[in-house]
C-alpha cells in the first residue's frame, strides 16, 4: 500500500496506562488504509506540566498511512474517544493520548491540526522513542534527530520494556 509514513506519539497515566497503550496499539493496527509499521520500546516518564499527577507511559509507533491527516486525526480521536478518555485540564491526567508528531514532510497548520507537533522538538518521551524506531530521521526543519537526542535530558525518563512485547499480540 503507497503510503507517507507517521509518527504518532502515544501517552497514558491513567486506568492500566499499560493496558491502554497496548488496546491502543491493537486499534492502530486497524486504520483504514494504513499499516503499523514499527514501535519504539516503552518508557515511563514524569509528568510535564501539573505535577499532582501519576507517571506516564510514552511510546511512538510508525505507520505507513494513504489517509489525508484531518481524516487520521478523526481516526485518532475516535480510538480516544473508545478508550474513554475525557478531556478535563489541559496537560492533565488521561488514558489515552495520541499526538500526530510528523506527517512525511508535511506542514499542516490549520484549526485542528498543527504538524509537526510543536512540542515535541522540547520532549523526551517524543525524541527519545522516535530515535529507537529511526536514528538516522532528519526532522522537517532540516535538524538530525541524533542531535536532538544527544541535547536532550534523559531525567525522568525510563525504558520499561521493548516492543515485542506489545506487539506480541498484533
Ligand atoms: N491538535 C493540533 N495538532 C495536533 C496534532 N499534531 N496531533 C489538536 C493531535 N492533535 C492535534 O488536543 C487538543 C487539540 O489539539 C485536538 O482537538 C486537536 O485538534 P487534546 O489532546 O485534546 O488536548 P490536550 O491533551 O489538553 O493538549 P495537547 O496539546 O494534546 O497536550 P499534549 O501536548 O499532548 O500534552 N507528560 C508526560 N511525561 N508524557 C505525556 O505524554 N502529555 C501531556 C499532554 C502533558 N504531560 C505529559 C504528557
Ligand atoms: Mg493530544
Amino acid at each position: 500500500m503507497p503510503g507517507l509514513p507517521v509518527y504518532i506519539g502515544l501517552g497514558s497515566n491513567l486506568e492500566d496506562p499499560s493496558r491502554q497503550i497496548r488496546q491502543a496499539l491493537e486499534l492502530l493496527n486497524e486504520l483504514p488504509q494504513s499499516r503499523l509499521c514499527s514501535l519504539s520500546r516503552v518508557y515511563q516518564s514524569s509528568p510535564l506540566g501539573p505535577e499532582n499527577q501519576p507517571d506516564y507511559l510514552n511510546a511512538v509507533a510508525l505507520i505507513s498511512t494513504s489517509l489525508p491527516p484531518e481524516k487520521l486525526l478523526t481516526c485518532l480521536q475516535s480510538i480516544e474517544q473508545r478508550q474513554h478518555r475525557v478531556r478535563t485540564v489541559h496537560w492533565g491526567p488521561r488514558t489515552i493520548d495520541l499526538d500526530i508528531l510528523l506527517f512525511g514532510n508535511k506542514q499542516v497548520h490549520t484549526d485542528r491540526l498543527t504538524i509537526p507537533h510543536p512540542q515535541m522538538y522540547q520532549r523526551n518521551f517524543v525524541l527519545i522513542p522516535m530515535f529507537d524506531i529511526n536514528p538516522d530521521l532528519t526532522l522537517p526543519n532540516g535538524k538530525p534527530l541524533r542531535d536532538l537526542v544527544n541535547e536532550s535530558d534523559r531525567k525522568g525518563l525510563k525504558p520499561i520494556g521493548e516492543p515485542y512485547e506489545y506487539l506480541g499480540n498484533l
